[in-house]
């Protein structure tokens, strides 16, 4: 299969090409380059481009079960909604994977839902998460919303969020919750509040505390089991966006100009630290990791 017949079924609305090109690009096959730059020329930017909502917040805040509720709206406005799900867990335990997966289920069957899961577990060097271009793919083949959900804790996870249009930041009652996001920094980067599980205790309080937080920004609850609160939330994001397209214009401008910015600096990045590892002697490597050679040292040797 050569990367311009698969981006042309891709296009076509072939889902096993569209699934195969994701696959070359988490894997960072040579080949995905070349895919993704015939991908770039048809993209769209500005207004008419997809919405690229950013859902974030601690482990286990439902942001999954929120997700596809929103797809579930997305769907009922006919709308294509594309999914990344960036997991930190090990893809070999498969625990949360496995989760998400039986949670998107109802969507499992529809041509107009993509899901797709990238781990963010032992990344070799530190290598960035593909993000960017699994939203550039899922941008060109035609969604019209792609949800980005990623838990609020880690530097590879909320490094993310640059990509996204509107961020949500996802908040349960249970104690705990508010500390270890707000350290975190999540909080500064959400353009809406929401707590979810509405229906436990202590919501409202939260509601509170997230409003005298920061006042201009909408804190909002939702019940993501039941749908609860689900349209509201949409609508709010919505709006968000029509503000972006609108009043906020020069604003979603910078936004897209730092993310493409972020992009570019994530490929450079990544094309440094596998040159660096390859090149690397292995006599000095087996060194530095015995900690007779210091990383700085090591750096020098190497330029
Ligand atoms: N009571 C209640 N439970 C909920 C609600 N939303 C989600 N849950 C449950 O909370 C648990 C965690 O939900 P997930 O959607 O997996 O949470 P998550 O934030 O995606 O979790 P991670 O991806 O592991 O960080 C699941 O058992 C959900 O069924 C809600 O509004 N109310
Ligand atoms: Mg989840």
């Amino acid at each position: 299969v050569t990367a311009s017949s698969l981006v042309a079924r891709a296009l076509g609305g072939d889902r096993r090409a569209l699934a195969r090109l994701l696959t070359w690009t988490c894997s960072r096959r040579p080949e995905a380059a070349e895919a993704l730059d015939r991908l770039d020329v048809r993209r769209r930017r500005g207004p008419g481009s997809p919405l690229v909502v950013g859902v974030t917040g601690p482990p286990g805040a439902g942001k999954s079960t929120l997700v596809d509720a929103l797809v579930a709206r997305s769907r009922a406005l006919n709308r294509r909604a594309a999914v990344v799900a960036v997991d930190p867990s090990s893809p070999r335990s498969g625990g949360a994977l496995l989760g998400d997966r039986l949670r998107m289920e109802r969507h499992a069957l529809d041509p107009s839902v993509f899901v797709r899961s990238v781990s963010s577990a032992g990344r070799l060097g530190g290598l960035a998460l593909p993000v960017y271009d699994l939203v550039d793919i899922f941008d060109a083949v035609g969604f019209d919303e792609i949800f980005v959900e990623t838990v609020g804790v880690g530097q590879s996870e909320t490094g993310v969020l640059e990509v996204a249009d509107v961020v949500a930041l996802v908040l349960s009652p249970e104690a705990g919750d508010d500390v270890q996001v707000a350290k975190a920094g999540i909080h500064e980067v959400a353009d809406l509040a929401v707590v979810n599980k509405a229906d436990r205790a202590g919501a409202d309080r939260l509601v509170r505390v997230l409003r005298a937080e920061r006042p201009s920004r909408p804190a909002l609850r939702t019940v993501a089991s039941t749908g609860e609160g689900v349209e509201a939330l949409g609508a709010e994001i919505e709006a968000r966006h029509r503000a972006l397209c609108g009043p906020m214009r020069a604003e979603w401008d910078r936004r897209r100009a730092d993310g493409r910015e972020a992009h570019w600096l994530e490929i450079v990045a990544d094309a440094a630290r596998r040159t660096a590892l390859a090149q690397a002697r292995a006599e000095d490597l087996a060194e530095l990791r015995a900690g007779t050679l210091s990383p700085g040292r090591m750096a020098e040797r190497g330029r």
